[in-house]
């Protein structure tokens, strides 16, 4: 079960804890082996290492492109110590055991995290240092791996407990741990690849995570869970800076994800756009003259909902913004940056996280989007379609006027981000209405015209703000009856993809409600 270790081989990139793990080893007893940087930083910390070129009897050549790979190095790693064969075969050849391989790979990922050109990305794959992990972790049976500088901590704390000897389960863990750290790294190359050259086929894909944080629990307070990274380094919540506030939670992630992807539909150069979000579902959104009008529009939707909620921006945090938002309770809000006197603002609530990109995430880049299931995995690619006003088709006698037209677009924006049944009342350029989420097209329809009703009442208007709005509907109405719901609630024109066997049933209706109606031919379901 005990392994002893007699000799170590140590090639990290990140230097990080080296020199005091190997001085820990050395005072051991154990025989140093490592490659130029790593040896010539243990050397001048005045440790006694052996070169593995002198082990190898070959020079580290081609840029460093070949160093470990030989047959001294993966001999040493893979030999069984009880195997008679093998252990003929390392006397034979001249080859050491290694029972403690150290590696940690050339930095990959933080070259894409940087946008390094392509040639650059590729002179960061790393070769020989997954080689030799891959060699120690199957023959964990004898070999200790660590690939990670977090983990020095772990070894040396098994080498006291064990008399400087490690145990079977904690080899065990080490090269399960390995492995994972291999695949990610593979998968991170090939993600970025895929993304250079630009294949977009999902079963070409693969998918794990760059692990970047334990996140306090999941969902719900009894699931742990975790944030990866999938290389790819989009503007998003994945790569915001977070400025104040504690750790964002899971939901908090999920949520914000939505409303910033929502928010970037809106195209800065025609105005501030605002975003509010509940439960990934939007409780509001505004867009205005200023980005404090787009967000008193957004929060003018559903005020009931917005208390707690998650608040994007397409546009840098502004003062005003900032005191506005302060008003409520909010748990986060994002945006492509902050002013200092809207961070100043933000300082005297210390539970509002604040997060600021470097831009905002582009709806048309194609990505994938995955979703599990009980077993399995389901990939298709991101929903990018966008419409265009040219692809409309009028199915009506009335045809919408260009200011109809303006807001039926923006309802359809924000009914892309709604989860279906999704319905959406849209006027003057803010949501006033939306319902989301229901088994019935119907429901959505009723609920989002009676929460309009609720906040016509809360602000002391005549009427809802549904009475003369754009309504969209994310997928087409099998029956007439959300279609006549929505003019019911006061909506004068409307944007549905079309396609039902009743059609002709619903057209009927909104020509005798005296209502506008545009076809899309696309639909934006999102479950
Ligand atoms: O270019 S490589 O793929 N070829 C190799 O043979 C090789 N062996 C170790 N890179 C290789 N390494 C990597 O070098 C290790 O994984 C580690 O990241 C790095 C350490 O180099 P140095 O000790 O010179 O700083």
């Amino acid at each position: 079960d005990l392994a002893p270790l007699r000799r170590a081989l140590l090639s990290v990139s990140d230097k990080t804890g080296l020199i005091e793990l190997g001085h820990d080893l050395a005072k051991r007893g154990v025989e140093l082996l490592s490659t130029g940087g790593s040896a010539k930083a243990l050397r001048d910390a005045g440790l006694d290492v052996k070169d593995v070129a002198d082990v190898t009897g070959f020079p580290e050549m081609m840029d460093g492109r070949v160093k470990t790979l030989h047959p001294v190095v993966h001999g040493g790693l893979l030999a069984r110590r009880d195997l008679e064969g093998h252990v003929a075969a390392m006397e034979e050849h001249n080859i050491g055991p290694i029972d403690l391989l150290v590696v940690n790979l050339y930095p990959f990922e933080e070259a894409v995290a940087k946008g390094a050109d392509y040639d650059t990305c590729i002179e960061n794959i790393d070769i020989g240092g997954p080689a030799m992990i891959r060699s120690s972790a199957k023959n964990h049976a004898f070999v200790t791996v660590v690939t990670d500088v977090e983990d020095y901590a772990a070894l040396r704390a098994e080498l006291d407990a064990n008399d400087g000897q490690t145990t079977y389960a904690f080899r065990q863990r080490q090269a399960q741990i390995a492995y994972g750290r291999t695949a990610a790294y593979d998968t991170a190359v090939s993600t970025w690849m895929a993304n250079a050259i630009g294949n977009k086929e999902p079963r070409r894909r693969t998918f794990t995570g760059t692990f970047t944080q334990t996140l306090r629990y999941g969902e719900n307070s009894h699931q742990s869970a975790a944030f990866y990274t999938d290389g790819t380094n989009r503007p998003g919540v994945a790569t915001a800076q977070q400025h104040q506030g504690k750790e964002l939670s899971y939901n908090n992630i999920n949520d914000t994800d939505a409303a910033f992807e929502l928010v970037a539909e809106f195209d800065p150069a025609n105005g501030p756009a605002v975003a509010i979000i509940k439960h990934a579902n939007p409780c509001g959104v505004g867009q205005g003259a200023t980005l404090l009008e787009a967000y008193t529009k957004a929060f003018d939707c559903d005020r009931t909902s917005a208390f707690g909620g998650i608040v994007a921006l397409n546009q840098p945090l502004d003062e005003d913004t900032a005191k506005a938002i302060v008003e409520i309770f909010t748990e986060v809000v994002i945006a492509p940056g902050a002013s200092d006197a809207a961070k100043a603002v933000f300082a005297t609530k210390k539970n509002l996280r604040l997060l600021t990109t470097d831009g905002l995430p582009d709806p048309q880049e194609q990505s994938l989007a995955y979703r599990q299931v009980a077993g399995g995995m389901l990939v298709q690619d991101k929903d990018t379609d966008d419409l265009r006003i040219e692809d409309l088709k009028v199915v009506t006698k009335v045809e919408p006027t260009d200011d109809q037209l303006k807001d039926l677009l923006f309802a359809w924006k924000v009914a892309k981000h709604t989860k279906s049944n999704a319905i959406v009342y849209v006027k003057d350029g803010a949501t006033v209405g939306v319902g989301a989420g229901q088994m019935s097209r119907l429901d959505s329809a009723l609920i989002a015209a009676k929460k309009a009703e609720r906040m016509a009442d809360a602000m002391g208007l005549p009427q809802p703000l549904t009475i003369g709005s754009a309504v969209a509907s994310d997928a087409f109405f099998p029956f007439a009856d959300g279609l006549m719901e929505a003019a019911a609630a006061g909506a004068t024109c409307v944007i549905q993809p079309g396609g039902s066997m009743r059609d002709d049933e619903v057209i009927k209706a909104a020509d005798e409600a005296g209502i506008a109606m545009v076809f899309t031919g696309t639909r934006h379901f999102r479950h």
